[in-house]
């Protein structure tokens, strides 16, 4: 098979460091069985560690096990009690990283803390020079749940599984029309996963088709196969499930959620699940969604269908993501009275309070859909008495394929830092969506999931440099103390071994890349402006007349949407006073916003004294121009990064240069031909 990539080991990604870390070099002494304790000793192994023992050593260097391995091993009784000291401080998921004399001890109160120690331990670079006696790390994740979604297909028709929304390559999962568990790529995915902290992952799409409706009857052995993967690195399964599937699969009349023949279905179904894999961790559902079945076609609500599924999976300790990204995907552009964006709080806030304790709502960051800029959805500051976890997406539907340069945990960072309670509410405050999604002792079933931005290709994302949004997805999901500034430099430093200046260099490429980003693309907040479906590349009217509720509203003398609650569809006065005040008025709304809430003349005056026409011109230009700049960047680090790296990343900036030209050109085009207003600077518009 050597040369396919779907069964080729494959780039270490930010690991690389790993191969040289000082560490390797140290003895090291791995105490205790348990399973995740067992991977440690295997992937000390695996970097090339010399002096592991499975014993203890006097005098040894590292020390890794958990507080009651360390204490079964007979660990010096001074060194246990100050490390259970600082054990006492951390969830089950935690770690503590601490220096005793000239000896340092990773522990944990469990397995998966115990990896999740070793991992931070690889990233810790002091530890060069020699030890640092006052080393001391105690941490643990502010977010109990830490999850990738997959969108993967398996094609029952065709060698390889799809992935919808996927730009590097098919699915690492699926093939031939079957799961695929023992593949080197599994466990380096896995591998790469919980270096990060990820503890969860559903690996099918959430659109479930026929033969996925299948999966849990049809490839449970093959399932419980991935969960093995999985399970050494502490990472729980999860699959979606189509609401449809006790009349699809089960051949019942019906797939009511007051059935109890349904209700049994489901139960026993998730019995069956669980006796193949005891630490199942449960199903995501997106229902009456874009065209998914659901509890609607029976006169239920979204809490009937939620709660049946959450009572299967109940005896098992199980969770059911129920998504909140529900929406008239049948709109008529004609009609005016419906806006998309307030669809999911509509839906949801009212049902807040009605779901069972292992529901946890999954709402998709803003209330449109992934797009470059839009405001924080206002469902995450409307929930206080369900679980909920806010969705990202790693990959790049509308922020450039991978083949254009996005940063994205720059823009998730504004999302988590966003207080729902209003832009005067005092800094650290409690109702940031940093806040809402986080339990940092662990009890509530809330955090963060990301559609997955990975597949077969060699890089695992594509375009090399989107690994950082792997990486940084992990991060700010782990900890809400760490900036997506540092979390690049901390990705720079492990992926690629550069000195200071060429390390600059790269930081700022990638940095400014969701600003530049924004400038060539749709104006001020107003959105898509893609091709259809593709998602892609610039059709400023491409979504203008469809039924998907995505509209901007320009003509020859104005643009963008009224969603005050004055004149236009109310959704500014689903926020907070403070929020929905600010939003209201096109005075206060931030530039970056106005057309998400207002429509306004091309000549309305913005914050910063540029008129919104052409504000659309000089910003179209300036990304250009970036871009161009960013090329010359890139140029100059060859040499510094792995050549195949470089040449890679050339060749999609160069890519990049086009798209970004086409968008500039249509959009100032689009704008002039409307608007009749020429550029101030005369640039050449068509
Ligand atoms: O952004 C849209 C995508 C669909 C996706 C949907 C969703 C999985 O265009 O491809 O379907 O969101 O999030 O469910």
């Amino acid at each position: 098979m050597s040369g396919d990539p779907f069964f080729a080991t494959s780039d270490p990604c930010w690991l690389a460091s790993a191969l040289r870390h000082p560490v390797r070099e140290r003895t090291v002494d791995v105490l205790g069985d348990g399973p995740l304790t067992r991977t440690v000793a295997g992937e000390l192994e695996a970097i090339g560690a010399q002096r592991v023992s499975r014993s203890l050593r006097p005098g040894s260097d590292v020390v890794f096990g958990t507080i009651d391995a360390l204490r079964e091993a007979g660990v010096d009784p001074s060194a246990v009690a100050a490390l259970t000291e600082r054990c006492v401080d951390i969830t089950g998921e935690g770690f503590v990283l601490h220096a005793v004399g000239e000896t340092l001890y990773v522990t944990a109160n469990g397995g998966r803390g115990l990896l999740y120690g070793f991992f931070r331990l690889l990233r810790e670079p002091l530890l060069g020079d020699g030890w640092d006696a006052g080393l001391e790390i105690v941490e643990s994740p502010v977010r109990p749940i830490r999850m990738l979604d997959h969108w993967d297909n398996m094609n029952a028709d065709g060698p390889m599984g799809s992935v919808e929304r996927g730009y590097a390559g098919p699915s690492i999962f699926f093939r031939d029309g079957r799961i695929v568990a023992d593949t080197g790529r599994l466990v380096d995915y896995a591998r790469l996963l919980a270096s990060i902290g990820i503890n969860a992952v559903a690996i099918n799409n959430v659109n479930v088709h026929a033969t996925e409706a299948r999966l849990l009857v049809d490839h449970l052995a093959d399932l419980t196969d991935v969960a093995a993967v999985f399970r050494r690195y502490g990472i729980a399964l999860f699959v979606s499930v189509d609401f449809a599937a006790p009349l699809q699969v089960g051949g019942l009349a019906t797939a009511d959620p007051a059935a109890p023949a349904v209700q049994a279905w489901w139960a026993e179904l998730t019995a069956l699940v669980y006796r193949a894999i005891p630490d199942f961790g449960g199903y995501v559902v997106k229902a009456d969604s874009e065209g998914r079945p659901g509890p609607f076609a029976y006169g239920r609500g979204h809490a009937d269908g939620a709660n049946l599924l959450a009572r299967a999976l109940r005896p098992f300790d199980g969770t059911l993501f129920w998504r909140c990204f529900v929406y008239d995907s049948q709109q008529d552009w004609r009609d005016r009275s419906t806006d998309r964006a307030r669809a999911a709080h509509d839906h949801f806030a009212p049902l807040d309070g009605t779901f069972d304790d292992n529901v946890v709502l999954q709402v998709k960051a803003g209330p449109m859909d992934f797009q470059v800029r839009e405001p924080v959805s206002p469902l995450l500051g409307a929930l206080e008495a369900t679980n909920l976890v806010v969705e990202m997406q790693i990959t790049q539907e509308y922020t450039g394929h991978q083949i254009d340069l996005f940063y994205l945990p720059r823009t998730w960072e504004e999302v988590l830092r966003f207080d729902l309670d209003g832009p005067e509410a005092p800094p650290g405050g409690e109702r940031t969506v940093a806040a809402v999604t986080a339990s940092p002792d662990g009890a509530r079933r809330v955090g963060m999931v990301a559609v997955s931005n990975v597949g077969v290709d060699p890089s695992w994302t594509g375009h090399p440099l989107a690994q950082a949004n792997l990486y940084g997805f992990g991060r700010l999901a782990w900890s809400n103390e760490v900036s997506s500034s540092e979390i690049l430099d901390e990705w720079i430093r492990l992926t690629f071994d550069v000195p200071d200046p060429e390390a600059r260099a790269l930081h700022e490429v990638i940095w400014q890349s969701p600003v530049v980003y924004e400038e060539y693309t749709a104006p001020l907040g107003v959105g898509w402006m893609v091709t259809p479906h593709v998602h892609y590349g610039p059709s400023v009217d491409g979504y203008e007349y469809s039924r998907w509720g995505t509209y901007h509203f320009a003509d020859h003398a104005g643009i963008g949407v009224d969603r005050t609650v004055a004149t236009g569809t109310g959704f500014a006065g689903q926020y907070a006073p403070g929020w929905a005040d600010c939003y209201e008025s096109p005075e206060r709304c931030p530039d970056e916003l106005l057309l998400f809430f207002h429509h306004v003349p091309y000549g309305h005056v913005l914050h910063s004294g540029s008129t919104v026409l052409q504000h659309i011109y000089d910003s179209h230009f300036r990304g250009v121009e970036r871009v161009e700049a960013m090329v010359r960047t890139w140029g100059s680090l060859r040499g510094s990064v792995p050549a195949a790296v470089h040449a890679e990343v050339a060749s999609r900036l160069d890519r990049q240069l086009v798209n970004a030209r086409d968008w500039r050109d249509q959009v100032c085009t689009y704008f002039y031909r409307s608007s009749g207003i020429p550029d101030e600077r005369g640039r050449r518009i068509y």
